[in-house]
């Protein structure tokens, strides 16, 4: 009876719109709409001052993370990540193409949904970030002293990396649930054999607590539903994390209509302790499994290892290890709050917000209030486990954080709003409209042990008439809220790039003062870097050409190149001399079909060039990087095939083309590359 009502219920919202959703359902929170002087003055931070919070966005179809400031919505930073990055070269050049390696080829773009700060004790540390690919399952780690991907991780057995990489409280272990189950291992069988042949495959990735290196620790094979969101436990529940599934139907398609027949689905919690113990205990089976390991050496360079096995765990090997929490209808996000008591789940089709205990999980488990199985797989009582459901809460609840003041905030995406609600009695207090239909929400720290409460901020999927329309395609919106008083209160819209699914963030003095500035040149380890202009050159091994090269304020060296042959691959290896912050140089020659280079002071990059015709190019400096800028130039000659064209560079060692070495810088460097300070 129930669930007819609730599709009827949603393709009638669907039909309306969001815009009549919102003006059906703003009521209180309409004369809240910011914009006033007392929100402007809220995100205002003046020329020249910081902002409070770092945030990363994740890019979505972007492949990338967005690093932006708050309160002002200003975009600091997009750090290329599983995409390539023609500003800077990144998944172009020598030293970084092997990130983007993976067993099925070079995959030099992904969906990226979940950013993750690393934690200790269950607080984000500032030190690495954590992300999802989605399409071609991997987990990448960013290093926050230098805001730059430094490994990139595939998960075998995985389709659609969705419910990832959600840390736990110690950086553990990140996390990697398939999204979509498929055949494990992969082999030429029917769809139709779906009940069969497919499983979801959860995956346990160990992180160094000194390095941040991660491996695959265990993989858990479950029923074939689709695993699709997660969080760890902490405190009380550290030990265990939680996955939320829809399609226990088990249905193979049309699974809008298949995957919606049962009253509940299930979260999976995961004793990943107990999971540990089965692998000490050699209950695991070694299963083959071919997948990409990419990570950035101390030279600066990436290259790829690949590993060749999994230990796989099953529920039947490992008792103890997997209980499935029934949850309304098809949960999307699963969110544990800073107690570590509550599970709070996304029922997107469910009329209310159910609340899992942890503690009345733990009584269950021992009393064994098993409602019978699925797969083997102990299913708790529903009522056994509840805390409680927050009632009237709103249309598609989505995700949930927390401020740490006792209060969560749920996502509606289908009456676009946010609803604050009391982890004390799960009773509604506030609600506020959101333009429109948000996703993900993300409080500072708000799925951590301690949030830092002040904002909230709406990840919205549809635009429509927020901002200056830009053809088909509209910017994609974020939407910033105070929450430090009892009801909350929007302050800005600002765009983002599409499309950004999670966010994290943490209090800027976290990184503020920790940042590197430039690459030591002395520590430089690149195989081909040149530390001075004395010791530029050019070599050639039959049809290979190395380019060794240095940039420095504000000239190549060196900046002439003959006896270059149509046919050779050219190496250009960029070398840049700068010991001083903020001083990048560029690279770029006509013709080149892949990227130009951003080299960061003291730091060595690579592009190849294979010259496409005859004649004379032009090479030069991309990054106004002084009053000279325009003059950081060079040509190289191309010559035919079998030409008698010696093969000749300027430098300050030259036998036959000498030239100067130039390293100090010529007049007006200082106050450009300073900012006149
Ligand atoms: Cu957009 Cu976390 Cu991929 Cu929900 S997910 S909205
Ligand atoms: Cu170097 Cu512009």
């Amino acid at each position: 009876m129930s669930r007819p009502t609730i599709r009827e219920t949603l393709v009638a919202l669907v039909g309306l719109g969001c815009t009549a959703i919102v003006a059906a359902c703003s009521g209180a929170g309409a004369s809240r709409v910011g914009a006033t002087g007392d929100a402007a003055e809220k995100v205002y931070v003046a020329p020249g001052k910081y902002d409070e919070f770092y945030a990363f966005f994740s890019g979505g179809f972007d492949g990338q993370v967005g690093v932006y400031g708050l309160p002002s919505g200003r975009l600091l930073k997009h750090v290329p990540v599983f995409s390539q990055n023609s500003e800077n070269g990144w998944g172009y050049s020598e030293q970084t193409k092997p990130m983007l390696a993976t067993s099925y080829g070079f995959v030099p773009w992904d969906d990226a949904h979940h950013p993750q700060l690393s934690q200790t004790r269950g607080v984000p540390d500032g030190r690495w970030l954590f992300i999802n690919g989605n399409n071609t399952p991997r987990i990448a780690r960013l290093d926050l002293t230098r805001f730059e991907t430094e490994e990139i991780l595939e998960i075998p057995n995985s389709a659609g990396n969705h419910s990832s990489p959600f840390v736990t409280e110690n950086n553990e272990y990140v996390v990697a649930g398939t999204r979509f189950s498929v055949p494990v291992p992969q082999r030429d069988v029917s769809i139709e054999n779906y009940k069969q042949d497919f499983s979801g495959v959860l995956s346990y990735i160990r992180v160094d607590s000194a390095t941040g290196h991660m491996a695959i620790a265990f993989q858990i094979r479950l029923p074939g539903f689709d695993y699709d969101l997660s969080h760890s436990g902490k405190g009380p529940s550290h030990g265990w994390s939680f996955f939320t599934s829809y399609n226990s139907e088990e249905g193979n398609s049309k699974l809008e209509v298949s995957a919606s027949q049962n009253d509940k689905d299930y979260i999976a919690a995961i004793n990943w302790k107990t999971a540990e113990q089965c692998v000490a205990q050699k209950k695991s089976v070694t299963e083959p499994a071919r997948y990409a390991h990419n990570l950035i050496g101390e030279d600066g360079v990436a290259r790829t290892e690949w590993g060749s096995s999994v230990q796989m765990l099953t529920p039947k090997a490992c008792a103890g290890m997997v209980y499935y929490l029934p949850t309304p209808k098809s949960p999307h996000g699963v969110d544990v709050d800073p107690t570590g008591e509550f599970i709070v789940a996304g029922g997107k089709l469910a009329t209310v917000i159910p609340v899992h205990s942890f503690s009345k999980m733990q009584k269950a488990i021992a009393d064994h209030a098993f409602t019978g199985d699925v797969h083997g797989i102990p299913v708790l009582k529903y009522e056994a486990t509840m805390a409680g459901e927050v009632q009237n809460p709103g249309l598609g609840p989505l995700h949930t954080e927390f401020d740490g003041k006792g209060n969560a905030y749920t996502s509606m995406f289908l009456s676009s709003e946010i609803v604050k609600w009391s982890l004390k009695d799960f009773k509604v207090l506030d609600r506020a409209p959101t333009y429109y239909s948000v996703g993900h929400l993300m409080i500072p720290g708000g799925d951590s042990r301690k949030p830092w409460g002040k904002y909230a901020l709406a990840l919205n999927k549809i635009t429509k008439d927020r901002y200056l329309p830009t053809g088909p395609e509209l910017t994609q919106s974020a939407q910033l809220y105070d929450i430090s008083g009892d009801r909350m209160k929007l302050l800005l819209d600002f765009p983002t790039i599409g499309e950004p699914h999670y966010a994290q963030a943490l209090p800027a003095e976290m990184l503020r003062d920790r940042q590197l500035k430039m690459y030591s040149l002395k520590d430089n380890k690149d195989p081909y870097a040149v530390k001075t202009e004395m010791k530029t050159r050019v070599e050639r091994t039959g049809k290979v050409v190395h380019v060794l090269m240095t940039s420095v304020r504000s000239h190549f060296m060196p900046d002439k190149i003959e006896g270059i042959q149509l046919g050779d691959t050219v190496y250009f290896h960029l070398t840049n001399l700068e010991q001083d912050w903020d001083v990048p140089h560029g690279f770029a020659i006509t013709g080149a079909n892949n990227a130009e280079l951003l080299m960061m002071p003291g730091q060595t990059r690579t592009i190849m060039w294979v010259p496409q015709r005859i004649g004379v190019f032009p090479f030069y400096c991309t990054d106004f990087c002084s009053a000279l800028h325009q003059e950081m130039q060079g040509y190289v000659r191309v010559s035919p095939r079998g030409s008698k064209v010696e093969l000749l560079w300027n430098s300050p060692t030259h036998k036959s083309w000498k030239v100067a070495a130039l390293q100090a810088t010529a007049p007006g460097h200082e106050t450009m590359a300073r900012g006149g300070r």
